[in-house]
């Protein structure tokens, strides 16, 4: 084997990284959490060209497709999220018509493969805490980014800040960035009315339906759409998860002006 020592190897990462994290300071589009929608939407947006990073505070990527149902390793898709899934190469068996079942391990590595691949980044131990803003006209402007592992800790550290033409909170049930705008910036006029109980068959339509900006530079996908819009929760269903990442993503494509190649 061709022999390295550690302080090359050291050199290495920290040169590779530095200049990743250059890169990193101004993107196209900034996802907040590497879950169904997020993954859905790097994939989509990265496709179209855009310059798309996923922060994610855990190291994985997954958000709540790991868990299942119950922690049951299978999860339901619904016509027509499974056109996503024969885009990108997860198997799944029809259980009636329109109704499929997928494993959680494969769904989740194929999302964030086929995101990888069309050229987003997932950068994993990264917490956004609070969103950059300008005024006139008022509008979401980046994030500012902190290590998971420093948060934990409890220590007081400065974050650092990356700026980006859209911000898509798809944290999932907290809508965490969405929440810290609503509450740092009043005049955003954002209202947080939380999530309804489960009533899955209207709740996977209506969060497709509701994604979108809530604010100048800043978007909704996913669960964090529920919490927003006052909708119904829905289970371990995830067709509208997979959707709704892909029509933030048609949103911001549109609202970027950028011409599909
Ligand atoms: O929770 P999550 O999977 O959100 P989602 O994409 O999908 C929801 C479903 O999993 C499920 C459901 C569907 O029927 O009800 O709950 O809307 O993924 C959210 C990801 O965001 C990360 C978190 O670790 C998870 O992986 N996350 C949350 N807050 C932050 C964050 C933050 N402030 N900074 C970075 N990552």
């Amino acid at each position: 084997m061709k022999q390295v020592n550690e302080v090359r190897i050291s050199k290495y990462i920290i040169k590779e990284t530095m200049e990743d994290w250059l890169d990193f300071i101004d993107q196209d589009v900034i996802i907040v959490g590497a879950g169904p929608a997020g993954m859905s939407a790097a994939y989509y947006l990265a496709s179209a060209g855009l310059k798309t990073t996923i922060f994610e505070r855990r190291l994985g990527f997954g958000g709540g497709i790991g868990g299942g149902a119950m922690l049951f390793h299978k999860i339901i898709i619904e016509e027509p999220a499974n056109q996503i899934l024969d885009e990108i190469h997860v198997k799944y068996k029809r259980l009636e018509e329109g109704i499929y079942v997928v494993d959680t391990a494969e769904l989740m590595a194929k999302l964030a493969s086929a995101a990888i691949d069309a050229g987003a980044r997932i950068i994993n131990g990264v917490s956004v805490d609070d969103v950059i803003f300008r005024e006139n006209p008022l509008r979401v402007a980046g994030v500012a980014v902190e290590w998971t592992a420093t948060q934990i800790a409890n220590l007081h550290v400065d974050p650092i800040f990356i700026s980006a033409k859209a911000v898509i909170d798809a944290t999932g049930h907290d809508a965490e960035i969405i929440s810290v705008a609503s509450r740092k910036l009043p005049e955003l006029n954002i209202m947080i009315p939380g999530e309804k109980p489960a009533y899955s068959e209207i709740a996977e339509e209506l969060t497709v339906e509701n994604t979108g900006m809530v604010a100048p530079g800043l978007y909704a996908a996913g669960m964090a759409v529920t919490e927003v819009k006052a909708l119904p929760r829905m289970g371990p269903i995830f067709g509208s998860m997979l959707m709704s990442g892909k029509r933030v993503a048609e949103l911001i494509i549109s609202d970027l002006q950028i011409v599909k190649k």
